[in-house]
């Protein structure tokens, strides 16, 4: 194998500096972007903040054909045995389901649809493959969040992302309101790789899925990259889309309400940022959790 390069260093032994991203926010050419659906405007917020809500995206049959479906699969009585349904790390609750994509052939279609992908190709200027899907549950009272992190962090450390060059499509199935622990976003986070302390351990994916602590920055680092303009709740009806930023970083608190929060999950990274060995893990972790697009490792080699 010949050498690879890593641009972004982590879960090392020291904390590290903070490192400027290498990448545009806005890939490919301006012209091909002209085309939509996003607006320029639109795309000129995406580009500042790092992420873009859409109210009101998908109207309110379309959510209900989703939470139908998502049902349809919550109801199999052996989900609970299945590698791809996470738990709540203290209670029974199911916490997530990943790989919806490949379970449910009505998600797929929803993964595959322009409506959903063509916004993802327009920002990062190709062609898009899933990298993850999942389903986050976060039920009434019981339902647990998640602690401040980077998603390319993790996808580079424990999949071998090579570049931020991906973008997740979070779709609200509930309300989610200032209560039920809807998604906190830092705006500006995402010019800026935060280097994360520790090894990353065997099958670490087994608990990271359902409490994460390695791979979470340093809380100074959080402060200094919040700083300025502070963090933003992505509140939202059902069918609102959130577009964010791989490198944004984000968090989730506990939902101690009585109203479950649910969000269908969507990651697009491009055809040309193919995931490869990993940077900063024993080894890859299982399709279900980052799909390997098939023939990316013959291309690599040729
Ligand atoms: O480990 C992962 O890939 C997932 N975990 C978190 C906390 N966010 C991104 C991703 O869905
Ligand atoms: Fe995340």
């Amino acid at each position: 194998m010949h050498h690879r390069e890593d641009f972004y260093p982590t879960r090392l032994s020291s904390r590290s500096a903070p490192i400027p991203r290498r990448e545009p926010v806005l890939h490919g050419p301006e012209a091909a972007r002209r085309e939509g659906p996003l607006t320029a405007e639109q795309l000129a917020r995406f580009e500042r903040d790092g992420f873009l809500v859409l109210e009101g995206f998908f109207d309110d049959r379309e959510v209900r054909g989703f939470l139908e479906e998502f049902r349809g699969l919550e109801g199999d009585p052996e989900l609970r045995d299945r590698p791809e349904c996470i738990l709540e790390h203290d209670s029974d609750a199911v916490r997530s389901l990943f790989a919806i994509h490949a379970l449910s052939d009505a998600f797929a279609a929803l993964a595959a649809s322009p409506r959903l992908s063509d916004p993802a190709r327009q920002i990062l200027g190709s062609d898009v493959y899933v990298h993850q899907s999942r389903v986050n549950r976060k039920p009434a009272f019981r339902g647990r969040g998640f602690d401040w992190h980077s998603d390319f962090e993790t996808w580079h450390a424990e999949d071998g992302m090579p570049a931020m060059r991906a973008v997740s499509a979070s779709i609200n199935l509930t309300p989610n309101h200032a209560q039920n622990g809807p998604l906190l976003l830092a705006p500006g986070s995402h010019r800026t790789f935060l280097p994360t302390v520790g090894a990353t351990p065997d099958d670490y994916w087994k608990d990271s899925l359902r409490r994460q602590r390695q791979g979470v920055p340093d809380a100074r680092d959080l402060a200094a990259v919040t700083a300025e303009r502070g963090v933003v709740p992505a509140l939202g009806g059902p069918g609102s889309l959130v577009l964010f930023d791989c490198n944004t970083l984000h968090a989730s608190a506990d939902n101690l309400s009585p109203d479950d929060r649910s969000n269908l999950f969507f990651v697009f990274n491009s055809t040309e940022n193919a995931t490869t060995a990993p940077f900063a893990a024993p080894r890859p972790r299982p399709a279900w959790v980052a799909t390997r697009p098939r023939g990316a490792a013959e291309r690599r080699a040729a």
